[in-house]
């Protein structure tokens, strides 16, 4: 009898905990595919975005808009791709370029939710966005720096990586972990939306000494590089290999002699900087870890939904190049992944191109929300149901003025402004060291990719004008 009366209140129990579920948004800067499940470096210790990914869908061929903070960041919280907005690099500013944008969060406020943040959730100042947000946590107080450089290092050595003698309490982003679990441990009265914006692993690759030994330096290996790679780009490829391009014209083609990699391997900073990226990944993913594990104990467990992403991805040395700042697998593959209490699909992979500006509409389908039009995204809900299901379109990202790339399961196909073009073929060459964009064979499949690219490419701002 008892089972019978539960049964039958089932369809009701499930119809209040998906009438308002509440959202924990994890924001991941500058996260390759380093992470356990994805399997982009063997020896990546994420235990707690792995479980995480256990529990829902993780997109392997999870791709940004623009490689680069903040327009990766603007078009997924406003659905506005770089080439509608024109935000192409850090120096737009989000109100300047997109005065009328409804942001994700403002989405979530006018349906009714309480919406908070801490921490890195957009790019520089447009993070206080006065439309986005009910409050956001802002910490005072100096920033402690005890990290020693060592004095054997000349003073042009690119080395802004190295451990920290201090615990985690000090750190930044364990702050901010430490109000969101405050917040998360409030009985909360309306839905809420909770943005959790983490500033690492982005450089400084400074942490805490415990999260270097997690990664011994005898145990690092170096990411497999082609000698020559460079030989076969264009000549746009070449410089985004060797300089750093900032497309809102900040940091325009800054120039290091021979690029950081030279610098790098000329001061023998290669394994160490390796070494650094994978502990300050493992000091990211602890702080991850204890907001999940409050998740867990609050009453807002069973009714939350999880969606973690990174921003876009980094090379440590493929491809000569250091950073992001490029259309290459590398600087543009990042971790994205949901977890739907009671959603059909657990802990799979799914292996459709996707990208990150398709979590808006994702989220708002998700929680029932009134539908948005005229987004760039697509929601992604089909596939959190059904990974395996058919999905046609490929993910786009852009990089400058009229600089796209465009990637299906296969294939990535680049175009530069200027007409240069790479396609790599990720069955046979999954570390893109073969660009086959000259050969005559390719040229039906470039048609076929290149219907792809964007119509609209709105022209950047110059600096005047901002
Ligand atoms: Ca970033």
């Amino acid at each position: 009898m008892k089972v019978i009366k539960y049964l039958l209140l089932l369809p009701f129990l499930g119809a209040s905990l998906w009438a308002t579920p509440n959202v924990l948004f994890i924001a991941v800067d500058d996260l390759r595919d380093w992470v356990g499940h994805l399997g982009g470096y063997p020896g990546a210790k994420t235990p707690n975005i792995d479980r995480l990914a256990k529990r829902g869908v993780s997109f392997t061929r999870a791709y940004c808009p623009a490689p680069l903070c903040n327009p990766s960041r603007i078009s997924l919280m406003t659905g506005v791709a770089p080439y509608r907005s024109g935000v192409y690099g850090n120096g737009e500013k989000l109100r300047e370029r997109l005065p009328d944008a409804v942001t994700l969060m403002q989405h979530f406020r006018a349906s009714g939710y309480s919406v908070k943040g801490a921490g890195k959730v957009f790019h520089g100042t447009s993070a206080y966005d006065r439309d986005s947000w009910d409050f956001f946590f802002k910490q005072t107080g100096k920033k402690r720096n005890s990290f020693k450089r060592d004095p054997g290092l000349p003073e042009d050595a690119w080395v802004r990586w190295g451990p920290l003698d201090c615990g985690d309490d000090e750190m930044f982003d364990a702050k901010n972990a430490e109000w969101i679990i405050s917040e998360m441990e409030k009985p909360q009265e309306k839905p809420f939306f909770l943005a959790y914006g983490l500033t690492k692993p982005h450089l400084d690759w400074k942490v805490p000494q415990k999260y270097f030994d997690l990664h011994p330096i005898e145990g690092i290996e170096l990411p497999p590089v082609k000698k020559g790679d460079l030989s076969d780009l264009p000549v746009f490829g070449t410089k985004l290999a060797r300089e750093v391009y900032d497309p809102s014209g900040e940091k325009n083609f800054a120039v290091k002699p021979d690029g950081d990699h030279a610098n790098v391997v000329a001061h023998g900073q290669w394994r160490k900087a390796v070494q650094a990226y994978l502990a300050t990944i493992s000091f990211a993913d602890a702080q991850i870890g204890r907001v999940l594990d409050s998740l867990d104990r609050s009453v807002h467990a069973r009714k939350t939904i999880v969606v973690l992403w990174g921003d876009h991805g980094w090379h440590l040395g493929e491809k000569e190049h250091w950073r992001k700042h490029a259309l290459w697998e590398v600087s543009t593959r990042t971790p994205l992944m949901f977890w739907v209490p009671g959603g059909a699909a657990k802990g799979q992979l799914c292996q459709r191109p996707v990208s990150l500006i398709d979590i808006y509409p994702t989220l708002v389908e998700l929680c029932g929300l009134p539908q948005r039009y005229g987004m760039d995204g697509q929601s992604l809900k089909p596939l959190l149901e059904a990974p395996d299901q058919e999905w046609e379109r490929p993910a786009v990202t852009t990089f400058g003025f009229r600089n796209h790339a465009i990637r299906t399961e296969r294939w990535r196909y680049i175009q530069y402004s200027d007409g240069g073009q790479e396609l790599y073929d990720h069955e046979a060459d999954p570390n893109e060291w073969s660009n086959l964009a000259s050969l005559p064979r390719y040229s039906s499949l470039k048609s076929q990719l290149a219907k792809w690219l964007p119509v609209t490419n709105v022209k950047p701002a110059t600096k005047s004008s901002r």
